[in-house]
């Protein structure tokens, strides 16, 4: 018998849904959430040494167990128990030291691994799964919005399958998909998915829209945090708001409910799944998570309670637009106006009519020290009128003085 311990999201769950195409009847998947599968393990590991070593595999994919679960694997392997952890997260490149070690953040062509992409291909070459047109593209579309590639790549249907899994249950959704991927042909949506999944997306638009007002912004440590509270649509969300204030180096979106975290980034200069790491969690470089110990309890959620929230950039502008030399002009939280223009070669600010010392060899540096330390953003244009007009008033005034 094969025993699959596996993460309940779409990746862990593709994991599950292979291994039943490939086995049938003859395996048993349990599906785990990140904290919970050290315990699931231990469990087998008991059964495992009532019955007696031999007769059953085991396969861990998409997730890391405990210190003290690896050196009891590592004890069952020892006495010829046999097993195998498939995953592809950075921080789980130390099980490659033991032989039933198997992690991939890439496959050999250089695409990014998902544990999904990684089960099938060891599936095929162990010769316990033959592959197919559809499975083939159910592995691709996991494997795509798994390592997120499926945006840069444009795979929408990547998207939607990851809606259609938090849409039904897991049996639910299992049951779909085997179904669909025993009965050959390309793997496709049926019309009344297409119609719900239609639906969703509209909803999702609702929900980002109203989170969109909701984020604050503090320095947690070296890095400028946007924080947000939601239960759902993490990824969207994060994509959005990560994309609205590239100033931020990462996203932390927190579920008071669920006591996660999870984190995210659109750059490539910062490592969420090192942050995640300070915390006790981990994950991936651009997407991570955590659980919400008092310790980030304090700095997250009691720490940045009493913030306003991020104004957005003006977006319905004609004059007042960012990165004109002529200049551009912000607002800050506590209604100092500042304006930002091209002078000598170099971007200067000017602050409520002071110059600030800084000077900046582009817009986008300006742009992006005004907003991480002082939270700045763009005005409308009437207000950009109603500055200059006032402007003018005063220099008329001390021109009548002189
Ligand atoms: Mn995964």
């Amino acid at each position: 018998m094969y025993h699959i311990y596996t993460h309940n999201d779409l990746d862990g769950v593709g994991c599950g849904i292979i291994a039943k195409c490939a086995f049938g009847t003859n395996v048993e998947v349990r599906y785990n959430s990140l904290g919970g599968v050290s315990q699931q393990v231990e469990r087998f590991l008991e059964r495992a040494a009532e019955k007696g070593i031999g007769s059953d595999f085991l396969i861990i994919t998409d997730l890391s167990v405990s210190e003290d679960t690896e050196q009891l694997l590592q004890a069952y392997a020892a006495e010829g128990g046999e097993l195998k952890l498939i995953d592809h997260h950075k921080t789980a490149l130390h099980y490659n030291t033991h032989p039933w070690g198997s992690v991939h953040v890439e496959h050999r062509d250089g695409r990014p691994a998902a544990a999904t992409s990684l089960l099938y291909d060891y599936l095929i070459r162990q010769r316990l799964l033959e592959p197919t047109e559809a499975l083939d593209d159910f592995v691709e579309l996991v494997r795509l919005y798994d390592t997120w590639e499926w945006e840069n790549a444009g795979r929408q249907q990547a998207k939607r399958l990851n809606d259609l899994f938090y849409m039904v249950s897991i049996d639910e959704f299992e049951e779909k998909m085997i179904s669909r991927l025993q009965s050959g042909g390309p793997f496709e949506f049926d019309e009344f998915e297409k119609k719900l999944l239609d639906l969703e997306e509209d909803k999702i638009e609702r929900y980002i829209r109203r989170k969109r007002r909701e984020l604050v912004q503090t320095y947690i440590g070296k890095e400028c945090a946007g924080i947000v509270h939601a239960e759902s649509y993490h990824s969207e969300l994060a994509s959005t708001l990560g994309k609205d204030h590239p100033h931020l180096d990462y996203i932390a979106i927190l579920n008071m409910g669920g006591r996660k975290m999870s984190l995210r980034t659109i750059h490539d200069d910062v490592d969420v799944s090192e942050i995640a790491g300070r915390y006790g969690g981990g994950g991936h470089a651009k997407a991570s998570g955590c659980t919400m110990t008092e310790e980030v309890y304090r700095s997250f959620v009691a720490g940045t309670f009493v913030l306003e929230p991020l104004r957005p950039d003006a977006f319905r502008n004609r004059y007042n637009l960012k990165g004109q030399e002529s200049g551009s002009l912000f607002e800050s939280p506590d209604g100092a106006m500042i304006f930002v223009s091209m002078e000598d070669n170099e971007w200067v600010v000017e602050w409520n009519d002071a110059m600030l010392k800084e000077r900046f060899g582009s817009f986008a540096e300006a742009e992006r020290f005004l907003k991480r330390k002082h939270k700045v953003w763009l005005v409308r244009d009437d207000q950009l009128v109603k500055w200059l007009t006032g402007k003018l008033k005063r220099y008329r005034m001390s021109e009548k003085d002189e």
